[in-house]
């Protein structure tokens, strides 16, 4: 077995979130190394590409979150053997990185009315978007996950991304939007939510 180190920032959400979610799902051992937010300046340096998360598999830094998602999905056996459903696995998870790095860079807006803005367009355009692609996969697959009718990486990926917004923490974009524009989706949040190995996280973190 590996020695894995998980960096990643001390809050219980984003990119790296994901990853701790296989890891814990699949009975992986790893250390949860998390980085206060305050610490970041100090120690980004240290990161190959100024980011996180980083995972470090017997002491060699691994960059990029959906990269490391499928290593700990092998793993954890929740990523697919078959090359077909492993496709549809990473189109979901890529689908979460473009809509998810498009939140985030409204982050560093300092002018309020600039974001108020950026994140309305957003919440009318590319977050309706992608939430209504992503409930017409469920459809289209008549089935309460993306992939092989059974909980994946993907459904991780989703979850995580869409109980931030339902969480309300991001002003401008209304919390009941997953539910108005997608509530199958909404369902499914609250379907991988019940997840016991999520529960027994949460509980702990
Ligand atoms: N493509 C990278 C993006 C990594 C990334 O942007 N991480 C964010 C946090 S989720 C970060 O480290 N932000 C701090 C910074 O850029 O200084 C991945 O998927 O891992």
């Amino acid at each position: 077995m590996h020695k894995l180190k998980l960096d990643y920032f001390d809050f219980n959400g984003g990119r790296g979130e994901v990853i701790r979610l296989i890891f814990a799902i699949g009975n992986i051992p790893f250390e949860d190394n998390r980085i206060p937010v305050s610490d970041w300046p100090s120690v980004r340096d240290d990161a190959p590409l100024r980011s996180l998360p980083v995972l470090h598999i017997d002491g060699e830094a691994v960059t990029q979150s959906n990269s490391i998602n499928r290593f700990a999905g092998r793993l954890a056996k929740l990523y697919p053997e078959d090359p077909v459903q492993a496709l549809r696995c990473d189109e979901v998870m890529d689908a979460v990185e473009d809509v998810l790095t498009d939140i985030v860079a409204t982050f560093g807006m300092d002018d309020e009315a600039e974001k108020k803005a950026a994140r309305e367009k957003l919440a009318d355009g590319e977050i309706t978007l992608f939430l209504t692609f992503l409930q017409e996969l469920l459809e289209q697959r008549d089935s309460e996950y993306f992939v092989e009718n059974r909980l994946t990486i993907a459904d991780l990926r989703v979850f995580v991304w869409t109980r931030s917004l339902r969480s309300g923490v991001l002003d401008y974009i209304p919390g009941d939007i997953v539910e108005k524009v997608a509530p199958e989706i909404a369902d499914h949040c609250d379907r991988v939510a019940a997840h016991p190995g999520i529960v027994a996280w949460s509980e702990a973190h």
